[in-house]
């Protein structure tokens, strides 16, 4: 197995050694940081540590057990993950609290073993230096959950999720984390037939509140995310996009302490692109972090493909590097392997294209910037905000009356070009030809 020869070193664009990477060059400064710096890689445990290509019509076809059980099983996965990360030089990761321990009969059980294994990941950090980007909790997965956590119709179900957040933030802290994310799971409702939806949006403000104040008055000085998702599971999540999210975050008075964790395949599933999103979340002042992936247009559901569409990767950094770069969030790779992708060579090799695909894209992205003519257009087709009638327009000095009466005489406003097509073929010559 490779992952046991070798470290992925840069090797630029002419490799053909298909381990190692031909853009990602981590520490190579582009516009004053590092590409390490810029782009701030974690690993998903779920799906690259977990997952084993498990799908509707059949079971596993990768083995990640190491031919363990128990918690020796999860030592050898966190021995694993940081081989894994240490070798591609990934600094982060992210991990929902039954992604590294197992969960107990009770709620104080799988407590217990969380803090079991935390300890044993704050050694192997303080080995490598290694941390998580961020952390949540898993509330989704069983049973318990089925009609949701926070949203749940059952009191007690509501408290054991309080139970897991509050445990989840205690890891976020103990671990250095400086994030802590909500993805809505089962938040949602499958029909209106048996949902009171006023309480159930009343009590995901309210489980956020604690949460923010727990965190708060507990150590946790990082941010807050909700990961929005349209559908699946349910058919109707609460969390649908990001604008949705925007208005549920400032109703709830939560804007100083939460931001977005914006997620490719769940911006397409919603019926917009992924830069689409980002800009959404970028104008609310919700910027965080992003979950990099990619879906399949003609499936049509989450299947969290590595990140390998350098148009998507090009255009994301583009609003990262416009929305001021990440601050706590960044680039985790909510992506597993294909199924038929089974072994651990492939999991090495599905994390250098997507790493490659955004090292691509960060240069690209700069380039778009250095360039200028799509930055150009835009400021020309917005010129007339900038003087006369615009600027009073935007200066807050002008009436609907005050309008009217300089419109009257106007003759009929020509209208500019939006000329998409030239930009879309600038978009091409910046992409396809230049240096890297
Ligand atoms: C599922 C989500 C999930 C979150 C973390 O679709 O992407 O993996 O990122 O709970
Ligand atoms: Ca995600
Ligand atoms: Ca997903």
């Amino acid at each position: 197995m490779y992952l046991k020869n070798g470290k992925v070193e840069f090797k630029g664009k002419e490799s053909r050694d298909p381990f190692s990477f031909r853009y990602y060059d981590k520490n190579r400064v582009i516009n004053g940081r590092t590409m390490g710096e810029q782009l701030r890689f974690a690993m998903s445990w779920w799906h690259t540590v977990n997952a084993s290509g498990t799908d509707m019509f059949g079971g596993d076809t990768m083995d990640k057990t190491f031919g363990l059980s128990g918690m020796e099983k999860y030592r050898a996965k966190a021995d694993f993950a940081f081989e894994l990360m240490q070798k591609l030089g990934i600094d982060y990761y992210c991990f929902h609290d039954v992604d590294v321990a197992p969960e107990g009969a009770t709620l104080a059980e799988s407590v217990k073993n969380l803090e079991e294994m935390t300890d044993y990941l704050l050694e192997k950090q303080k080995q490598t230096g290694i941390r998580p980007l961020w952390v949540t909790a898993n509330m989704f997965g069983d049973k318990k959950f089925m009609a949701g956590a926070a949203t749940s119709p059952e009191a007690d179900v509501f408290a054991v999720a309080a139970g897991k957040v509050k445990a989840g933030i205690d890891a976020a802290v103990k671990l250095g984390a400086k994030a802590y994310v909500f993805w809505g799971g089962r938040e949602g409702y499958d029909t209106l037939l048996n949902t009171d939806m006023a309480l159930e949006l009343d009590n995901l403000g309210r489980f956020m509140k604690m949460a923010r104040d727990y965190g708060r008055s507990h150590g946790f000085d990082g941010d807050f995310y909700i990961e929005p998702k349209p559908k699946e599971p349910t058919k109707h999540q609460y969390d649908f996009d990001a604008a949705t999210c925007a208005n549920f975050i400032r109703v709830n008075g939560l804007e100083k302490d939460f931001r977005l964790n914006i997620e490719a395949n769940h911006a397409t599933l919603a019926g917009h692109t992924f830069q689409h999103e980002l800009r959404v979340a970028a104008v609310n002042g919700l910027f965080g972090s992003i979950d990099a992936n990619q879906g399949d247009p003609l499936l049509g559901w989450d299947t969290d493909q590595f990140p390998t569409n350098v148009y998507d990767t090009t255009l994301c950094m583009y609003e990262v590097i416009k929305a001021g770069g990440f601050t706590n969030g960044g680039l985790n790779f909510d992506a597993k392997a294909r199924r038929q992708s089974d072994t651990l060579d492939d999991t090495v090799l599905s994390y250098i294209a997507g790493m490659d695909a955004f090292a691509l894209g960060l240069i690209k992205a700069y380039q778009i910037i250095e360039d200028g003519r799509i930055e150009d257009f835009i400021k020309q087709r917005y010129a007339s905000y900038e003087s006369g009638i615009g600027r009073r327009i935007v200066e807050g000095k002008e009436t609907l009356e005050t309008l009217a009466a300089y419109a009257a005489d106007l003759k009929d406003p020509a209208p500019v070009s939006g000329r998409q097509e030239y930009l879309e073929a600038v978009l091409n010559d910046i992409l396809f030809s230049g240096n890297v």
